[in-house]
């Protein structure tokens, strides 16, 4: 089939990770031809689907400007710095090395430290294999996602760049990765306690357009509300 973009992006509705590179998209004023990779269906363990990416993750990228041999991008932080590159306006991370520093830091509490534990593999695991019934799951679940984000409200409520957004008045990809993990943990309807720099945060990138058009109850294979 004839690609509709430059750019074709496997995804699932409720995915953390697809949403942080849907919302670069719609910052950048991009769209992607999506393909729905249904990770409750174990899709994403198909030899087809692993061929592309071994880890077994979405999002993908395909970049078919790229070249028919170049190799697809993986991992959401590295495609939002792609996109950055790609498209520099507005750009998503500060002008000075010590900022972005600090910014990628902050991205990586949540799409490096957090995120990967509630991921469907590590629920397959320990369901299958260490003996974990739904509430054990959920504990779990309730445990690491109030251990990632109460550490970023430490971060955010003493460090003095924190502005409107993570790091300063203007949007960037910490803001992105917040609202990657506050978005997911409202599909699962968990709640965490004591966040309110936060959900201040949430509250002003909900707002925007982009985001808006992200939320996982408006993408394709949504389980009506
Ligand atoms: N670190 C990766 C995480 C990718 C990832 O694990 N994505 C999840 C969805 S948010 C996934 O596809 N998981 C499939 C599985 O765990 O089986 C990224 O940021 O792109």
């Amino acid at each position: 089939m004839t690609p509709t973009s430059r750019f074709e992006l496997f995804s699932f509705w409720r995915t953390s990770a697809t949403y942080r590179v849907r919302v670069a998209f719609n910052l950048k004023g991009v769209q992607p031809q999506e393909h729905n990779v249904n990770l409750d269906g174990g899709e994403q363990r198909t030899v087809e689907f692993l061929r592309i990416n071994p880890m077994g993750g979405l999002p993908v990228l395909l970049d078919h400007e790229a070249g028919q041999t170049a190799t697809p991008l993986t991992q959401s932080l590295a495609i939002l710095e792609f996109l950055d590159e790609t498209y520099p306006t507005p750009a998503l991370l500060p002008t000075d090395a010590h900022g972005r520093a600090r910014v990628r830091s902050l991205a990586a509490l949540l799409a490096a430290d957090t995120h990967p534990l509630v991921t469907p593999r590590v629920k397959k695991y320990l369901t299958s294999t260490a003996g974990f019934d739904d509430a054990a799951w959920r504990a779990w679940q309730i445990h690491w996602f109030s251990t990632g984000l109460q550490a970023l409200e430490q971060r955010l409520a003493h460090e003095a760049e924190t502005g409107l957004f993570c790091h300063g008045n203007t949007l960037t990809i910490a803001d992105i990765c917040l609202a990657s993990l506050v978005v997911v943990m409202r599909v699962f309807k968990i709640e965490v306690a004591d966040i309110p720099t936060v959900m201040r945060i949430m509250a002003r990138c909900e707002a925007l357009e982009a985001f808006a058009l992200a939320a996982p109850s408006r993408q394709v294979g949504a389980p009506l509300a």
